[in-house]
């Protein structure tokens, strides 16, 4: 067995995203989540928004726990370079991040009796539940052959263009200055994601050029192309539910499609949808470029993440057991 000799890349690449994800490290708890608890309360949303919103983050936090506890574990164990190996794992500790940061946000939002009601929620949705078996499959088919290269591509399709039917609402909030907070987090994730889809992108094109028979590598790009549309076919139905109340779904399907065409970029495909920028909703799109914010592919972290000296602001609900 070789030890990781960080002294000797067969590729800088795997230094630059190992430094990326660590400048852009972060901690849930060090966002003062409990500003938002005034809009929450506030009667600034309507009890159908309130409702959609935690069904939201009950879907990403099932989607965050698929990524941190099977897909990302399974891609390191399955992915050769061992420097490869190392990204991967930091990549995968953010997933727990990621999936505990909503549980942060419930805790500030909503009761307990509440929160165990969208878990079973999440637990029992037929779409849902659907949408995560057909990624979780291709993660446990990751040792068959070619099971690297298609384990890769779902993961791009999950972080790229799965989530962003739930980080719409957040935020479109944030750009409506509502539970700004709530957003920073879903911005914070939204950058990793970024990043995670990039470097995993150049994973699975590294994967591919392994393969010398040109109709292999036209057949894995067209299984890609078949993969995202039955996706995307869910996150119809998923939208079209969870929205129906409010009246996005369409703008929502807008954000899919424009992030579905990144993340086939990612892995070195032709976009599919063709969603310029300005077809996005602004508001979303505001929602993660403000001011405070740089979201930019080698930005440092936003400027509302303040590492180790800002701590939950005190009030009375902080003691509202
Ligand atoms: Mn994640
Ligand atoms: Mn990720």
């Amino acid at each position: 067995m070789k030890a990781v000799d960080w002294n000797n890349l067969d590729d800088d690449l795997y230094k630059v995203f190992w430094d990326q994800n660590v400048r852009q490290f972060w901690v849930d708890e060090e966002i003062p989540i409990s500003d938002d608890k005034q809009d929450w309360e506030g009667g600034l949303l309507t009890p159908d928004e309130k409702d959609i919103y935690e069904k939201i983050l009950a879907s990403l936090t099932l989607l965050d726990t698929e990524q941190g506890g099977m897909g990302m574990p399974s891609i390191i164990l399955n992915v050769e370079n061992l420097h490869a190996k190392a990204v991967f794992s930091f990549m995968c500790m953010m997933e727990q991040m990621h999936a505990k940061s909503y549980s942060t946000i419930f805790s500030t939002l909503a009761k307990q009796e509440r929160i165990d009601e969208l878990f079973e929620w999440v637990e029992n949705n037929e779409i849902i539940q659907k949408k995560l078996s057909v990624i979780d499959g291709f993660y446990s088919g990751i040792e068959e052959e070619h099971g690297l290269y298609k384990a890769l591509t779902a993961s791009v399709l999950l972080e790229t263009f799965l989530f962003y039917s739930g980080f719409f609402y957040p935020l479109w909030f944030a750009g409506h200055g509502k539970l700004i907070k709530s957003g920073e987090i879903i911005s914070l994730i939204v950058r990793d994601e970024s990043v995670h889809g990039v470097f995993t992108g150049l994973m699975a094109q590294k994967e591919l050029e392994k393969i010398e028979d040109p109709l292999i590598v036209e057949q894995l790009k067209k299984d890609v192309i078949i993969m995202m549309e039955d996706l995307y076919e869910l996150e119809i139905q998923y939208t079209k539910e969870i929205y129906a109340k409010v009246d996005l779904a369409d703008e929502v399907l807008r954000y899919v499609e424009y992030n579905a065409d990144k993340a086939l970029m990612n892995l070195g495909l032709e976009p599919y949808f063709h969603i310029k920028e300005s077809e996005v909703n602004a508001i979303v799109l505001n929602g993660i470029n403000t001011e405070t914010k740089n979201h930019d592919f080698f930005s440092t972290k936003g400027n509302g993440y303040i590492k180790n000296t800002t701590s939950q602001e005190i009030d009375d609900s902080v003691f509202d057991i």
